[in-house]
Formats: C-alpha cells, structure tokens, sequence
C-alpha cells in the first residue's frame, strides 16, 4: 500500500493540503443529531480527501464564550469554567464514539486562542476598521445576535421564541459597512467562493440588502477574550469564535504552516451561521489583510417530521419561522443512543445518505431502520455473508483470485468515477449511491451464476474471486462513512491493514485482491431490525 503525508523528504511529489473545519459548537448543551450531522458529514468528507491522497487537516471543536455558557452554567449551579469543561469533554467523546477522525479539537478558553484573537483583532483595530460607539439595540442570548423591531414574532426572537433584551453598551464597533463593495467584488471574482448557489445568493441578498456596523465587544460580564487595547472590554463571542479557524491553523505562530493550511481552507457549516461566516467572516479577514478561505459549504437542517423518537421532542424543539415553522429542530435526541442502538456506522451511513447536504431533509427512527434494512442487512451484508458461506463450501474456505476479465471491473471503473466526483460536489449521498450500484451488480453477478450450484473448480473461483474483489474496493470506498465496517470486511475477507490508509485510485485497480487467503465466515454485519 503506497503511503501519503507531506514529509516524504522530497522523494514524492508535494501532497496538496487540504483544510476541513466544522463549526465550533456551543458548550450550552451536549451533542445532538444535528451536531452529529455536521461532524459525520464533514469527517468522511475529510475521510475521502485521505483516500485520494491529499494532506488533510481536519478540526472540530466547542465555542465556550459569550452569555449564553455564563446562563448555562448558572442555571446547573457551577462556573463558566468547570460547565465549559465539562461540556467540552461530553463533544470530545461523543466525537470518539462515532470514529471523527479530528486532528485536532479547538477551545475557544485556551490560552493559543486567546492569543491569535488579541492578535487578529489588534491588527484589524490597527488598520482602522474597530472603532467606539453607542450601541443600543434588541438582543437574544440563545442566538447571540441582535434583532430589530420588525424581525421579531410576536415581540420575541424569531429563531427561539424567547424574549428579546434591551441592551444599551458601549461598544467597539467593526466597520462592516466598510466591506460591501469589497464583498461583492470577492464573491465576483469567486464563484465557488459559497455553495451550493442558493446559499451563495442568499449571502449576496445580505450584502446587497445593505450591511451595517457590528458591535463586537461586551461590558456586562467578563467571560470572553479580554479587548487587548480596553481593559474593560471583552470580545462579542462571535469574532472570537470564527478566528478558531485561524488559531489551529497556526495564525501569527508559523507563517509557512499558515500559508499552506489558509488557502486550502474550506468550512462546513448549517445554513443558521450563514451570515456570519459569508459576510462578516470574509469581511473580517480582508480587514486583517488576509485572504477569505477557500470555500463554504453550507447545509440545511435536519428535521424531525415523525414523531416516534418522543413527543418530548416536539416540545423541547424550537420551531423556526416560515417553512420551518411546522417543523421542529432536532436539540433533543443523542446520538450516543442511536449508535447504542443501531452501531456507529449504521447511523453514520444514515447521516450522509438520507439528507443531502445543502437542502433541508426529515430525520426518523422509522428512516434509519428502513435504511438499515435495505442497504446495509440486505446488499452489503448479505454479499458478505453469501460469499464467506460459498467459499467456504466450494473452496475450503480460501478465497481465489479475481477473474481479470470480470465484467464487474467496469463497474468499479465506473464506481469509481462517480464517487470521485460526487465527493468533489459534496454530494456523499450519491457518492454512497453509486458504491451500492456497485454491491448490487455483485450481488445480481452471484444470483446470475449461481456458485452454490457449481461444482468445485475454475469457474466457481472466477466468480467468487471476483466477487471478493469487488468486496476489497467496496471497502475502500465505503470507508469514508464506515470506517469501521470496511476494516471488518478486510478482515472477513483476509486481508491485512486497514481500507482507510488505501489510496485512490491505485488501489481500486482491479486484480488486486490477492486470493488464497483465508475468509472467515462471521456473524451477519448488519443483522435484519423490525420496523
Ligand atoms: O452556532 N440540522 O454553535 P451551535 C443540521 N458556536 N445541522 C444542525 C442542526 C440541525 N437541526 N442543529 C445544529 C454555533 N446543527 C456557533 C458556531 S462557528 C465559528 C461558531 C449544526 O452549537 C449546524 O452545523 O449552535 C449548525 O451550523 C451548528 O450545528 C450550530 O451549532
């Protein structure tokens, strides 16, 4: 298996980076489904970028300032600090459960943000774009941001519908006003700079409906990133948060590490952090005298239209405005329970095949075990079971090369085109449909012949070899989303290391299942769930 990474000492070609980030979560409550979304999304599309041999350099993290932590952590009786760590840890762990394959975690309370934030902001400040002011508005903690009179619903926040705060400060304001036409300039010259293009038009519709001064500093509670030229100010938690992106990628610390990550950075985010990230952030960033990143993406939400995982969750929801209204926000259901109860990959797979990233999409119990049943117990269980069980009664359990001229060799060939170019759209939904086209035509191949019907010899091992064949590829290619299932069919089918370290798209060439090596007939993968 040829290895990638960067510090090949000059004997291999340069490794291009590759920056993922998700966005930081709040520490005011622990992981949920919508989190998980996210972070699964994002760690396979990170996951895919490794098999294709890029250097890839993927954070997540939690985002531990502003007013809403200081109200999580009164109402549990304890302090900003020891509820920040607490929560933080519950995001480490749940991420470890579901295989993210983070190379780092960020917290916004660590002294090397504290650091590129008072460094970032002093040179924005320094370039004349922070300047004092009055601030006076309406103000809603859940959402850290400021609403006027007519955006409210019924006088309370549109998002939460909770009540909105009066807040009269005295601010540093950042001169987003400044930055309109720099936007529009960027977003111009940047097609790609936002996708997919209804949120790339929508962070247009921002700009163009005209972009006003944004208070970013707080006198009514300390905890944040202290203003390094006003003691008694600190940072709104938002232009503490975004520089998250800056810090792990090792802003003001190492220029040559910072050059290489900063221009192949590309931001996940959900559709609610929008105009933050597609209109301040680039803005801030030009303010700085640095380029914007390289790409956002920004997806929908996940809905919960059913009602099986409790109507608890109806309550607990927060209903939205328009559309959204008649839907509900999923805050309330653990992933942790679902991978307890369905296994990590099985919900994995779930979250990047049945809500496409980029529009909204319903999330259900009923959804995930009809998914389960259909692709994972049905097709790629059952053609692992199929030929474990066939090989061991026609070949003693060793499994034959594939048959060079295979006419399944085209269909990876195809497979692999497909997928290579549905990841590039972020788009795993219709990478992970073709890979099943893939398992189907193995499956349609075996029912076709009919091994179990053949006596011993060559052409019984010409289709079981080919079938173990298309087994080891499917692994490479599923491994992005079933990380841990793909090393299992490894197993089952005898080979050694790991699918996640293969490479594309050298190792999906076929031929390269070795044959006569041992299979193991194992335990169904995926067994068969009721309703
Ligand atoms: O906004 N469907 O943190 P947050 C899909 N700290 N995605 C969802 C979702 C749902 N129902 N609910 C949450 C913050 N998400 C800030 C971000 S970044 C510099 C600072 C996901 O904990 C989605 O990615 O409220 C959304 O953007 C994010 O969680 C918001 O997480």
């Amino acid at each position: 298996m040829r290895t990638g990474g960067s510090t090949g000492a000059g004997t291999l070609p340069a490794v291009p980076p590759y920056y993922l980030t998700t966005p930081i979560y709040y520490v005011n409550d622990a992981p949920h489904v919508g989190t998980a979304y996210t972070t699964v999304n994002a760690d396979a599309l990170a996951r895919w970028h490794r098999l294709i041999g890029d250097d890839v350099f993927f954070v997540t993290g939690t985002d531990e300032h502003g007013a809403k932590i200081v109200e999580a952590a009164e109402a549990h009786g304890t302090s900003p600090q020891a509820w920040t760590d607490s929560t933080s840890a519950r995001f480490v762990e749940a991420w470890k459960r579901l295989d993210i394959s983070n190379d780092d975690f960020i917290r916004t309370t660590e002294p090397r943000h504290h650091a590129v934030v008072q460094e970032f902001l002093q040179r924005v400040y320094d370039n004349g774009f922070i300047e004092l002011g009055l601030y006076t508005g309406l103000y809603c903690v859940s959402c850290e941001d400021y609403y006027t009179e007519e955006q409210l619903v019924d006088g309370k926040c549109p998002i939460h519908g909770r009540p909105v705060v009066q807040l009269q400060e005295e601010n540093y304001f950042f001169r987003l006003s400044a930055f309109a036409q720099p936007l529009l300039d960027y977003y111009a010259s940047h097609r790609d700079f936002v996708r997919p293009t209804t949120k790339r038009n929508e962070a247009l519709g921002f700009i163009r409906g005209g972009l006003e001064d944004v208070s970013i500093t707080r006198t009514s509670f300390r905890w944040g990133v202290p203003v390094p030229w006003d003691d008694g100010h600190v940072f709104y938690v938002w232009y503490d948060a975004l520089i998250n992106y800056l810090t792990v990628a090792s802003y003001g610390s190492d220029p040559a590490r910072f050059a290489s990550l900063w221009g192949a950075a590309h931001h996940l985010i959900g559709k609610d952090i929008l105009k933050f990230h597609c209109v301040w952030w680039p803005a801030m960033c030009m303010a700085a005298g640095i380029e914007p990143p390289a790409e956002i993406f920004v997806h929908g939400y996940l809905l919960m239209g059913g009602q099986k995982l409790g109507k608890t969750m109806i309550q607990a929801g927060v209903a939205g405005v328009g559309d959204d209204a008649r839907r509900v926000r999923i805050t309330d259901v653990s992933p942790l329970a679902l991978a307890d109860e369905f296994g990590v990959d099985p919900l994995r797979y779930h979250l990047l095949r049945d809500v496409p990233l980029g529009g909204d999409g319903d999330f259900s119990y009923e959804g995930i075990v009809s998914r389960y049943n259909a692709d994972l117990a049905n097709n790629l269980g059952n053609l692992v079971s199929r030929v474990a069980t066939v090989v061991h009664s026609k070949c003693g359990g060793v499994g034959p090369a594939p048959d060079a001229a295979s006419t399944l060799s085209d269909r990876v060939a195809e497979v692999l085109t497909a997928s290579s170019e549905a990841w590039s759209r972020w788009a795993p939904h219709e990478a992970l449909e073709a890979t099943w086209k893939l398992i189907g035509a193995a499956n349609a191949e075996l029912e076709g012949t009919e091994p179990w019907k053949m006596p011993p010899g060559p052409e019984v091992d010409a289709v079981l070899g080919s079938a173990l064949e298309v087994l080891r590829i499917v692994a490479v290619l599923v491994s992005p989303a079933m990380p841990g299932t793909a090393a299992e069919i490894w197993r089952r089918i005898g080979i050694e290391g790991d699918p996640s370290a293969a490479r594309l798209p050298d190792d999906a060439a076929w031929g390269g299942y070795p044959g006569g090596v041992p299979v193991v007939k194992g335990e169904p993968l995926f067994p068969r769930r009721k309703g």
